[in-house]
């Protein structure tokens, strides 16, 4: 499926979206010209994301459930006339965002470097996937990339769990494949680029926020799988009485990933992925752990796969039917519990002497590209989390295909709440990903109405979610905004406190639009 092109911001926004979205492209389009003294050719776009449920799993390639916003990343473009040194000029609606200008080297990767908290980091790892691939297509080792002047306005808030990084790296991957003549962009090549590209930036991150940001159609949640290949499937919500609502709420805690990364989100990925060589090695699997698009090549999905092919013959899991999968997964939960006891997690030495390998080659491995510290890897709580949350997805994804016949819309709501509450234990007693502030929001919620709360996203701060009934989203509003917002920012301007809590409504994926 090829990434859709627009004439009109009809077909990208709901109606109710449309006269606020016209005056930001118009302003766009018009200092585009101010600054470049030309019009723009082209405006790529895509969308922030929440996760409705399946959180810190999408690297260990188990399916995801999240959903596109309305809130995007749209970069104007124009291409430059070619030039002895192809060269990007690329500023930001937003003055915070310093102008910047590099020329593209002749061969070889695009520069970047992860240790500089830079914006412009963004824009180069989807220059450098897209003319990767690019190279890739055209059998040509030296072609790189046109010049390019370019204008960026992102409205999802950075920092704030929603994935502005994923819609800022799919946008330029997609404007760069524009820009150098590709008129279909493929979403599935687009999705598969920008996954890998995002990791040039320093984190070790699974695929979930570029396929939601991608892949999404509007009004519909997307339901992701990683295995055996990237796909999706668009999931309708049933229509519920009283209406089923999604309201993010965030936490104003930034969560910075890069500078948290080693000793949380990448520390994780290598947590997840020791936890399945781990476990091969405790149960004695004759075949390697399979290579896979995991961020460190296997998983504890592969480790699943490969567990019941030797053991129960299961020779393709991928055609399990979803009882029997849930089945498998109860099973891997009961095993990890007896075969991972150590509470207080595994020191370094004692996973070298059970793998058999250096402490050199285990930091060769797992820990050189990315770098994490940590004394103790907590693989049996990694492993409970990944598994109980992969089966939750299973249960909600099932609850939304076929409602119980004799639910009422509450019972439902309650049901698909209840998963998701489960999942914000899990992540705060067994993940350990949550804080402080996002516990505090998900409780007063529960006690103004909503049925589910939950972090969004990578936690440690950013956004939360909660699953309300239409008739009780302004108490929760009001519950936040008193015992919350007002509690603790009390300078909290109007606008920010508007900004904080927003009624979620599933939007569309990336867009290429056509400036005529
Ligand atoms: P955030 O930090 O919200 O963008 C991250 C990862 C996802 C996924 C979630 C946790 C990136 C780009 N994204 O999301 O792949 O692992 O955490 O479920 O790092
Ligand atoms: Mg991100």
């Amino acid at each position: 499926m090829d990434v859709p092109t627009a004439t009109s911001l009809r077909d990208i926004y709901d109606d109710d979206a449309v006269p606020v979205e016209t005056k930001r492209w118009e302003r766009l389009l018009a200092k585009f010209k101010e600054l470049y003294g030309k019009p723009a050719e082209f405006v790529a776009r895509s969308p922030g994301r929440v996760n409705i449920i399946g959180e810190h799993i999408d690297y260990s390639l188990y399916e995801v459930l999240p959903m596109a916003i309305t809130a995007d990343f749209i970069m104007a473009v124009a291409v430059r006339p070619s030039e002895e040194q192809p060269k990007v000029r690329i500023a930001n609606m937003q003055s915070k965002f310093p102008s910047r200008e590099f020329e593209i080297p002749k061969e070889g990767e695009i520069p970047i470097d992860s240790t500089q908290h830079e914006w412009t980091n963004y824009f180069r790892s989807g220059l450098r996937g897209a003319s990767e691939l690019l190279q890739q297509k055209k059998g040509d080792s030296h072609f790189v990339s046109v010049g390019m002047d370019v204008l960026c306005d992102g409205t999802v808030p950075a920092g704030g769990g929603m994935s502005s990084s994923a819609a800022f790296t799919c946008t330029s991957s997609l404007a760069v494949l524009r820009a150098n003549g590709e008129d279909k962009v493929d979403k599935k090549e687009l999705c598969e680029l920008a996954i890998v590209s995002e990791r040039a930036v320093g984190v070790n991150s699974g695929g979930m926020d570029q396929a939601a940001s991608v892949f999404a159609l509007r009004g519909t949640a997307l339901y992701v799988t990683f295995k055996p290949a990237l796909g999706f499937k668009a999931l309708e919500f049933p229509q519920t009485d009283p209406e089923l609502t999604f309201v993010t709420a965030q936490s104003f805690v930034a969560a910075d990933k890069h500078v948290t990364a080693p000793v949380c989100y990448n520390l994780r990925v290598v947590e997840c992925t020791l936890a399945a060589v781990f476990l091969a090695k405790v149960f004695n699997l004759k075949r390697p752990l399979p290579q896979d698009s995991s961020p460190l090549g296997v998983s504890l999905r592969g480790f699943h796969d490969i567990y019941f092919e030797e053991k129960e013959g299961v020779t393709d899991n991928t055609q399990t039917s979803v009882s029997d999968f849930s089945t498998q997964l109860q099973k891997l939960i009961t095993l990890t519990t007896d075969y991972l006891p150590q509470e207080d997690g595994y020191t370094r030495a004692q996973i070298t002497s059970l793998l058999g390998i250096s402490e050199a080659d285990l930091d060769q491995t797992y820990m050189s590209k990315f770098p994490v510290r940590a004394e103790r890897f907590l693989l049996r709580q990694r492993a409970l989390h990944v598994f109980s949350e992969a089966l939750r997805v299973i249960k909600f994804r099932a609850l939304l295909a076929a409602p119980p016949p004799s639910s009422s819309g509450t019972d439902l709501l309650k049901a698909l709440g209840g998963l998701m509450n489960e999942t914000q234990d899990s992540c705060r007693d067994v993940y350990d990903c949550s804080c402080v502030e996002l516990d505090e929001l998900c409780e007063l919620a529960r006690s103004a109405g909503a049925v589910g709360s939950r972090l969004t996203g990578a936690g440690w701060g950013g956004c939360s979610v909660h699953l309300v009934p239409k008739d009780r989203v302004e108490d929760v509003k009001r519950k936040w905004e008193e015992k919350y917002y007002r509690k603790r920012f009390p300078d909290i301007s109007e606008e920010r406190l508007a900004e904080a809590v927003v009624v979620s409504k599933p939007g569309s994926g990336s867009t290429i639009f056509e400036v005529v």
